[in-house]
Parts: C-alpha cells; structure tokens; sequence
C-alpha cells in the first residue's frame, strides 16, 4: 500500500465515522480501520463510497498507508481498548509518528499514556471532541493536550475540520501539556451538566409552579433563544418542547423522569473534591441524576411522605418569567465561574498553561455547550488573564448584581412551593458564601479545635500563627497537626 493518507481513525463507530467524512470532505485523505473489520467493508462501501478514504485491512495495511509523520486516531470507546491499541501500534511505528485519543478518556490516562508513548520516541495528543454526531460530521470543539512537538503536524487537519465562529476562527487550539486536553473536556461536560440540570429547574417551576403548558413554555424557550440566554441547550429544549406525538399530545410529557450519565459529571465532582475546589453547581447536577434514577424509591416515598406545600401561584406570571430568565442567567454565570476556577486550580496542580479566553473560544461553537455568553467570557479573560474569579469581571459583576434578585426570588419561590432546585440553591448559596467577608467558619473552627486540638488562627493576630484553647480544662497543651484539605 502507498503512504496516501494523511491520517488514520480507528474506530467506526458514531464518532469515528462522521469525523472521518468530516476530514475527506476539507481535503484530506484518510484511512480508516475498526476492531470488528467488517464494519471497515460496510463503510467503504457505504457512506465513504467514492471518497478518499481508504479501509484498512490491518494495523499494518492502516500503517503503511499513512503520510509521515503517521498520525493514527482512536475513535473507541475509552479505557482499556485505548491501551490495547496503543499496544498494537507501537511496534508498527516509527520515531516521531504521532497516536491520537479523540474518546473521552480520564485526563490522569492521558497523562500516564503521554508519559508512555514518549518512552518509546513517539508523540502522544490526548483531545477532547465535543459536538456528538452532528457535531463530528459538520464541525466540533476540539480541545487537544499531550507532546506539544506534535501539535504543527495535526493542526492542520483538527483545525480545518473544527466549527468555525462568526469571523472564521477555529473551535480549536493547543491546550496545554500532558494530560490538559482531556481535563478541559471534563470540564466541559461538567459545565453541560450543570446547564442542563439548571434548565431542568426552571422547566420544573414553569410546568408546577407557574402552569405553563408545553407550548408556552416553548414559546418562553423561543424568546430567550434570542437574548442574552442564546445557546444550543435553550434552543433544543425549545424544540423538545414542541414535539408532538403523532396523536398530537407532546412527547415531553411521556418520558421516563429517570436520567442516565456516562460518567465525565461524576469525574468532575470527584476532581473538584480532590482539588479542594466549590464545583458545588455542577456536582448537585450529578447527584440530581442520581436522586432521579432512584424512581421506584421516588414513587414509594410519594406515598409516604405527603407533608408539604401544594405548588400555587397567584402573582405576575410575566414578572416572574423574567425572574427566571435572570436566574437562569445567573446560575449559569456561577456554575462558569466555579468551572474555571476548578481549571485554575489543576493549571496550578499539574503544571499546566492553560489559556482561558482560548478555552471559551473553543466552547463558543460546535460543543454542546456553545452560547453567545461564552464570547463574554473570552473577552473577561483576554482582558485580565490572571482573573481570580469571573464574577470579579466589570461586565459580569454588574450583570450578576443585577440579575441575582430574579435568583433569590425563584429559588425561595421553589422552595416555598416544594420545588427541588439542588443547582439553583448551589448557585446562590456559592453567590451569597463568596461575597461573605466573614463567614461562619470561626465557629467550626472553634468546634474542631474543642474535639481535635486542631488549632485555629485569630482575627487579632497575623495568618500562620496557631492556636489551641484548653476548651474544657481536662485536656492537655498539645495541639494536633496543622494541615490544609
Ligand atoms: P463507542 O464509545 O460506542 O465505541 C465504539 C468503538 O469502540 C468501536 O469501534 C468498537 O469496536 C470499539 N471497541 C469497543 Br466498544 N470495545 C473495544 C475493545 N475492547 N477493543 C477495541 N475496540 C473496542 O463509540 P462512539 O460513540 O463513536 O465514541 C467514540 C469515543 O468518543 C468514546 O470514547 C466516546 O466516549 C467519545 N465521544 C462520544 C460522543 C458521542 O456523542 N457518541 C461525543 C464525544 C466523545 P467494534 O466495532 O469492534 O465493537
């Protein structure tokens, strides 16, 4: 076989296949391979017929069809079969050639296989790709880490078949080293996550609370698609809510309340505990999957647990949809927030340089979490990369300011009506905790100084010295560690 292709795609399946179309379609020759080889025949001679794109028989045929520096990409499903791959390809590579993970691996697999694949003088990209099937075919996010070395040899090919933003520039662009590339990914689907279960609150009050049928809430969906709330999610669940069934009921109303995951939430959530960091809107999202997965246990406690409010509502409806737009907008602002603040503190953990307007272009079109927002947010941080925090933007602080009444009034009015709202809870508890100067900490320090002589610092004296009071006269002078979690 001659060396045609430009680069090689195992895996064929949903992402493999449309990304390869992808590729062809801007230029590039490719070669596809898969595990189960039949579905390489079925391929090249279905939708590939007639493209440049060749079906590997082999490792060795997908091999010696590629260009050097050989760039292979795996499409599979992430874990182990990634390992075996990168197992099965080394011996046919040479010094220099380049593996790709597309999957959504866990960033600390990437940062093991980067270590790896270098041992053995070839170049490791760990990336994320977001945008689903659509997204793969016509344009996704691409979010590549890893060897730095090899990025000039795959841009090219990443950027060319990226999503482009208004003025043309590519959703794609170097994130950083090692294991980088697959943490902004997570990232991104924690953020998704929590976007979705924000939307999911405010449907729930729209539906309980305020009586909005399906279609009025599309029509609310539809208004806030042409504001400030533009994005992909708000403009599906538009659309969601104004399916029909073919007897003309809408289909919303006979789906399963039982949410399923994948897991890249949980990893999140998980992350975010080890980093010390309050990523405390994305992981209520998780366990708000969790809580509705529990629906057998759901339905029983229906029965048992009848105490509490009848959701009413006797007020301005159009005042109150204006609340919500503004607590959406404000949750979602938060939930950014806490977001990159989890991205700075894991560039600080792993030696990362991580470029955080460059990260929001990259969300701004092809993800599923793209939105007119997350043009702000690029512009926040290409004004101040050192932002400690996005609410301390001047274009976010006012915003914020301005629309956390709308969140206050809602969460309060889904409390008072029996409403669970786990992320928009979180997000204005994290609001009202942040701009705290003195926050009730004293006291539990104070608690665990009484049972654990574990020191506490004083108001009156510099940071870093140590207490320890002999709260009940019985113990002793000795004080326990002092250590930060
Ligand atoms: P899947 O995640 O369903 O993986 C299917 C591919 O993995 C097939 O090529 C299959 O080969 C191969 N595979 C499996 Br399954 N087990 C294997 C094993 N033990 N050894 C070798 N190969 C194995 O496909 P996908 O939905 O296209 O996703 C591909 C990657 O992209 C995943 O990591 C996924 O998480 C990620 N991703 C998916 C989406 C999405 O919207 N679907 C979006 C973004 C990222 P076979 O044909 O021989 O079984």
């Amino acid at each position: 076989m001659n060396a045609v292709s430009d680069i090689g795609v195992i895996g064929l399946a949903v992402m493999g296949e449309n990304l390869i179309l992808n590729m062809e379609s801007k230029g590039f020759h490719v070669t596809a391979y898969n595990r189960s080889v039949d579905k390489v025949e079925n391929f090249v001679n279905g939708r590939a017929k007639g493209k440049n794109i060749y079906g590997a028989k082999s490792i060795e045929d997908l091999v010696s069809s590629l260009k050097a520096p050989r760039k292979v990409m795996l499409m599979v499903k992430a874990g182990k079969p990634v390992d075996d791959f990168i197992e099965l390809l080394i011996p046919h590579l040479d010094k220099g050639d380049i593996i790709i993970d597309g999957g959504n691996s866990h960033f600390p697999d990437t940062e093991r296989r980067v270590k790896y694949v270098e041992s053995k003088g070839l170049y490791f990209i760990g990336t994320g790709v977001s945008g689903g099937e659509e997204g793969a075919l016509l344009g996704p996010s691409i979010m590549p880490g890893g060897s730095k070395e090899a990025w000039p040899a795959v841009k090219p090919i990443f950027q060319g078949i990226a999503a482009k933003v208004a003025d043309g520039t590519p959703c794609c662009d170097w994130v950083g080293t090692g294991g980088a590339g697959h943490f902004v990914k997570m990232v991104h689907n924690g953020i998704e996550y929590g976007d979705m279960q924000l939307i999911n609150e405010i449907y729930h009050i729209m539906k309980n609370v305020l009586g909005l049928s399906a279609d009025e809430m599309h029509e609310v969906f539809k208004e806030w698609n042409e504001g400030e709330l533009d994005s992909y999610l708000i403009e599906i669940t538009r659309d969601i809510l104004a399916y029909k069934e073919a007897d003309g009921t809408p289909i919303i109303d006979r789906i399963l309340d039982t949410a399923g995951q994948k897991g890249t939430g949980k990893w999140t959530g998980t992350v975010a505990l080890e980093l010390g960091v309050p990523l405390t809107l994305i992981t209520e999202s998780v366990f708000a999957r969790c809580l509705s997965a529990l629906k057998d246990e759901r339905v029983a406690a229906s029965r048992v647990l009848t105490a509490g409010p009848t959701p009413a509502f006797d007020g301005d409806k159009k005042a109150f949809i204006d609340h919500l737009r503004d607590a959406l907008y404000a949750a979602k602002v938060i939930s950014y927030a806490q977001g990159y603040q989890m991205m700075k503190a894991a560039a600080k953990e792993y030696n990362w340089e991580l470029n955080y307007g460059n990260i929001a272009l990259m969300w701004r079109g092809g993800c599923i979490i793209r939105s007119r927002f997350l043009s702000n947010i690029k512009e926040a941080f290409d004004k101040n990369p050192d932002l400690a925090n996005l609410l301390l933007d001047p274009y976010f602080a006012e915003k914020i300011q301005a629309c956390q009444g709308g969140l206050r009034q809602v969460t309060a009015t889904a409390i008072q009506n029996g409403i669970p709202v786990p992320c928009l809870n979180a997000a204005i508890s994290f609001y009202d905790g942040y701009r705290t100067e003195r926050l009730p900490a004293n006291l539990l320090q104070a608690q665990r100084d009484y049972f654990g002589a574990h020191t506490y610092e004083r108001t009156d004296k510099p940071r870093g010295q140590f207490f320890h009071t002999n709260w009940t006269g019985r113990g002793g002078d000795t004080a326990s560690t002092t250590y930060d979690v």
